[in-house]
């Protein structure tokens, strides 16, 4: 093998390498200045720029002026952009390679560092800058007007969390949107294509009305969802995923109970685009911009303060006394600082959200000794993936400069499947974690579960408490603690700290002054409209909240004239109704909702928007569709049977019955203020009004 076979163009290569950087630095500058800057002729950069436009590279446009000398404008294209930034690589790891042979010619041993795609995994280099996806100001510039011709896609609110951490370096080494390849590798063996370690697919899935519109090298924009420019995609790849297998393979299980997996079913779009990503800006944040840091800032952060050592500890729930000293004596035990790293991005539905957290731990972080720990938020949209998602972040702390990790008892679990069991074993997720160990580059500090000793006024690991049968052992559960916010009960000092408490209940007030939404579905002519009507008088009466009744067909008249009873259109006005109920329940009013609602999936998506506010009261009005036929008060079941009305749910449209409603309601044999009446009820059992 010849030396031009090994390393093909390896000349010609670097110039290209060396062009693409200055036109990303100085796109505006003159041609002498850019060929003295690479060093070479002007002649040779101008075969250069010939052939690098028409590889795709560089874009030339006229540049208007009176200088004839200057009549062509050069920029890189988003794939210019993304070569650069593959080039970057190769020639650092080259680079290495050389001062590694170096080393070895004038010590007689190599010098023990991995090539560049394997340095950031190592703890001693955890303070040293890693590699973005960000193109110059100026050449982001010049992308963002010349993106204006291409197709957008406009990011989910889950792509925008991806795609931050993907350009700042949060998902080190992926380079973009996974490509098949990769996705296969990661969903079979946790590995990319080329071996290195990634557990959780990275994917950009569109509609498959939008992937019909691109070709495979076409350059796409990622938009925001207020539009704007985010960053560029050369789509290499485009495929029809296997959804089943991703949610067997990925999640452990393909069950809807398991959010990532009804996200991916219900959620997400049918086909997946991958390629190499090239960072314009990143996502807008107007909140607690101050506690927002990139894996390079943070690297940054630790540098200055001379943190060799750092311990991670990810949360996704409020802090109180007993993961205070868990943290503490993490650090302690590896003699490390500490950064509480909690997620901001998309967590756990139901979980409390951000800005109350946030405020929270603002609080707690001031009872940790001084400049022993910090707190930085991550925009990470969380999978809930217990064991594989435990590697994830192991993998995403490790970027962010961090050498160790707490793992708990059942991390990132996503709750009970849908036959009422556990997803995956309490201490999966460490034993995952510990086989892949020297991979992450993070190591992990196992979570002790801590209890507080009532005789000690103290928190000990629960496994190293010897006099168990002699002492009084207490913990509150975080059902426990939500059962006790929700009905205003108090919560000892011992369990939290007095801030964190008052920050929870501002809130979470007791239910009985929250909002809620009531959801009545059933068949057409089943009852709901009248009994909601009821319901509405008697919650009134008792004053206190405003109430709205969103009827099926006052919704149809006001919110929703335009649409049919196609699968569409009906998921269209229900998701319409919960969005409108969600801000009810969030002022704090009484959203009552009766739809027909006929699909399980729907009526899933609405609960978990309205949750996010307050409680989701679903109750299915259990007439019989022959009750509702015989009844056939508006004469539609004798037009549907005669096919006069297409899709009439029940006749000639599924009805999912509802499995775990709040509470169901027969209405044959009763009256209609006994069927408010057993709402009624159900209210008060849930605390959601006085009793
Ligand atoms: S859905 O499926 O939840 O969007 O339906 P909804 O908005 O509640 O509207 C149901 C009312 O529309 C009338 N109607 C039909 N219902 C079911 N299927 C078909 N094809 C249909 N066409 C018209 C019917 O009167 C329903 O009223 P209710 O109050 O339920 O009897």
């Amino acid at each position: 093998m010849t030396v031009s076979e090994t390393k093909p163009n390896l000349q010609e290569e670097d110039q290209v390498f060396r062009l693409l950087r200055q036109l990303d630095l100085a796109p505006d500058a003159s041609q002498r200045v850019t060929a003295e800057a690479i060093g070479i002729s002007l002649g040779r950069l101008n075969a250069l720029l010939r052939r690098s436009a028409n590889a795709g590279l560089v874009k030339i446009s006229d540049r208007p002026g009176p200088d004839k000398r200057q009549r062509y404008a050069y920029a890189l294209t988003p794939r210019g952009a993304a070569e650069k930034m593959r080039l970057t690589d190769q020639f650092l790891a080259r680079k290495f390679d050389e001062y590694d042979a170096l080393h070895a010619e004038l010590t007689g041993t190599t010098s023990g560092l991995a090539p560049l795609k394997h340095r950031t995994r190592l703890v001693q280099n955890n303070l040293a800058p890693i590699p973005e996806l960000y193109v110059s100001h100026e050449s982001a510039q010049k992308l963002k007007a010349d993106a204006a011709d291409l197709i957008s896609h406009d990011l989910s609110p889950r792509q925008i969390c991806d795609l931050e951490l993907l350009m700042n370096g949060g998902f080190n080494p992926l380079k973009g949107f996974l490509s098949e390849a990769d996705y296969n590798g990661v969903v079979d063996d946790m590995r990319l294509s080329d071996g290195t370690l990634w557990p959780m697919p990275i994917t950009l899935d569109v509609s498959e009305a939008f992937a019909d519109e691109i070709e495979l090298g076409q350059d796409i924009a990622l938009r925001d969802q207020e539009g704007v420019i985010l960053a560029t995609m050369t789509v290499t790849d485009r495929w029809t995923p296997n959804k089943a297998r991703e949610a067997e393979k990925v999640f452990g299980a393909d069950d809807d109970a398991h959010p990532a997996v009804n996200y991916l079913h219900n959620t997400a779009g049918k086909i997946y685009l991958g390629g190499p990503v090239v960072g314009i800006q990143q996502p807008m944040h107007y909140d607690f911009r101050a506690r927002r840091d990139t894996p390079n800032e943070l690297r940054a952060y630790f540098r200055k303060l001379g943190w060799r050592k750092v311990v991670a500890f990810q949360t996704r729930n409020p802090l109180h006394r007993a993961h205070q000293e868990l943290t503490f004596r993490a650090a302690r035990e590896v003699e490390a600082n500490l950064l509480i790293h909690p997620v901001v991005g998309m967590t756990k539905p139901g979980d409390v959200d951000h800005f109350t957290r946030v405020r929270c731990y603002e609080a707690v972080l001031d009872k940790y000794p001084g400049s022993t720990t910090t707190m930085s938020l991550l925009n990470l949209a969380m999978r809930m993936a217990g064991p594989r998602e435990a590697v994830w972040h192991g993998l995403i702390r490790a970027n962010h400069g961090c050498t160790h990790f707490i793992v708990g008892r059942d991390h990132a679990g996503p709750g009970k499947n849908s036959a009422g069991e556990d997803f995956y074993g309490p201490y999966d997720a460490q034993d995952l974690y510990r086989e892949n160990q020297a991979d992450i580059g993070c190591e992990m500090v196992d979570f002790k579960h801590m209890v507080y000793v009532q005789e000690r006024a103290q928190y000990e690991p629960n496994d190293e408490i010897a006099d168990k049968d002699n002492v009084t052992i207490l913990n509150i559960s975080g059902t426990e603690l939500r059962r006790r916010l929700a009905e205003g009960l108090e919560i000892p000092e011992w369990f939290s700290f007095p801030e964190v408490v008052t920050e929870l209940r501002r809130t979470r007030p007791p239910r009985s002054s929250q909002g809620f939404t009531v959801f009545f579905t059933g068949f057409s002519g089943s009852g709901k409209s009248t009994i909601a009507n009821a319901l509405m008088v008697k919650l009134m009466e008792m004053g206190g909240r405003p109430v709205t009744l969103l009827d099926g067909d006052i919704v149809r008249k006001n919110l929703s004239s335009e649409l049919g009873f196609s699968k569409e259109h009906r998921d269209l006005n229900i998701r319409r109704i919960g969005y409108v109920a969600s801000e009810i329940t969030k002022n704090g009013g009484i959203a009552i909702c009766a739809p027909i609602a006929p699909y399980a999936t729907t009526r899933r998506a609405v609960r978990e928007d309205i949750e996010e506010f307050g409680a989701f009261v679903e109750c299915h009005v259990a007439t019989s569709i022959e009750e509702c036929e015989r009844r056939d008060r508006k004469g539609l079941y004798k037009l549907a049977r005669a096919g006069k009305i297409k899709e009439f749910t029940g006749i000639s449209d599924p009805y999912d019955v509802p499995q775990n409603p709040e509470l169901s309601v027969e209405t044959e044999g009763a009256d209609v203020d006994n069927c408010a009446h057993q709402v009624i009820l159900k209210l008060e059992q849930m605390g959601l009004i006085a009793g």
